[in-house]
């Protein structure tokens, strides 16, 4: 892609002309993932746990048709109070917005592409999307998988809720050379839930051991993106019957509205919330402050070596 289109936050470009370390941050979260207010509280408090931890952070979004690497408090708000108007922007959604110049809420896919594109290597989040179950049939794949597979960012995450197929989600990941790292756990995190049952490929309990396997697999000209997978700390971590039921219900309810495509991940995201009265909101929050301070540190160790 062109950088014709980027526009890097003036403070996020004196970083990176200075070497010194970028966190990337989404936009889908703050207009899609959470509601309004808490979601744009969550966004700056999470660009201040970056700024503590001695990175800069990058929230990333589509304004005005340009690709944003770095946004002020204004265009947070902006893509929080208005989340209705603001859509959901993944890879295939990018041309038109930029073509028409509209805002759009970036994915994990398409900050992806962002923070590549302005040479940034670290990237937090909540959870990336993955294969739905049923994946097999409806073929419900999100396209954060096949970014994963080709774009050299590391994506900090909570692991992936289980909304999703966690096995089949973990296939794709290994068919596509994906490495999957769990920091200071051998189990892949169910994002709600610290565990999942299923291991990660490889753990590791440093940033600093974390940056040296970012360096080797892009200095060994592998192009993929790696996951860091982050459980959320045990005080914030929903009860796993709970949870387990408000997806339950929440899967019937999209299934009963026939509710597809992108609209599913939010649409499942809010009824999970109002079935937990709000207890999942509190992990998810939790679990992106935490995220953001891990990828700061790996920004750190990563711009050290
Ligand atoms: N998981 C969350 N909150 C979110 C998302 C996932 O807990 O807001 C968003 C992310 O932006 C992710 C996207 O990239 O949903 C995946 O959507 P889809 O499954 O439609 O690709
Ligand atoms: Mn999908």
């Amino acid at each position: 892609m062109q950088k014709k289109f980027l526009q890097r936050a003036p403070e996020v470009q004196e970083a990176l002309n200075e070497g010194r370390p970028v966190v990337a941050l989404e936009s889908t979260i703050i207009a899609h993932g959470m509601p309004f207010p808490k979601n744009v509280e969550t966004a700056l408090r999470v660009e201040h746990i970056v700024r503590s931890a001695g990175a800069v952070p990058a929230t990333c979004a589509i304004i005005g048709g340009q690709l944003k690497c770095g946004l002020n408090s204004d265009e947070i708000e902006l893509l929080g109070r208005g989340a209705a108007a603001i859509p959901k922007a993944s890879r295939r959604d990018l041309a038109y917005l930029l073509s028409r110049g509209e805002h759009g809420a970036t994915t994990v896919a398409s900050t992806m592409i962002i923070a590549h594109l302005a040479g940034v290597r670290v990237f937090a989040t909540g959870g990336i999307g993955g294969v739905h179950r049923g994946g097999a049939t409806t073929m419900d794949i999100s396209a954060d998988l096949p970014e994963l597979a080709q774009t050299p960012v590391a994506v900090v995450s909570a692991g992936v809720k289980s909304i999703l197929d966690l096995p089949l989600t973990l296939e794709y990941l290994e068919t596509h050379g994906v490495p999957v790292i769990g920091y200071q756990t051998d189990e892949f995190p169910a994002f709600y839930t610290r565990s999942s049952g299923l291991g990660v490929d490889y753990r590791l309990d440093s940033a600093a051991d974390i940056a040296r396997l970012m360096h080797a697999q892009w200095d060994a000209g592998l192009r993929a993106g790696i996951i860091i997978a982050n459980p959320v700390a045990a005080e914030y971590e929903s009860d796993p019957a709970l949870i387990e039921h408000a997806i339950a219900a929440a899967l019937a309810a999209a299934e009963e509205k026939g509710i597809r495509g992108k609209a599913i991940t939010p649409f499942l995201l809010a009824y999970i919330e109002q079935t937990t009265g709000g207890k999942s909101l509190d992990t998810n929050i939790e679990l992106v402050c935490n995220n953001a301070w891990l990828a700061a540190e790996i920004a750190v160790a990563y711009q050290l070596l």
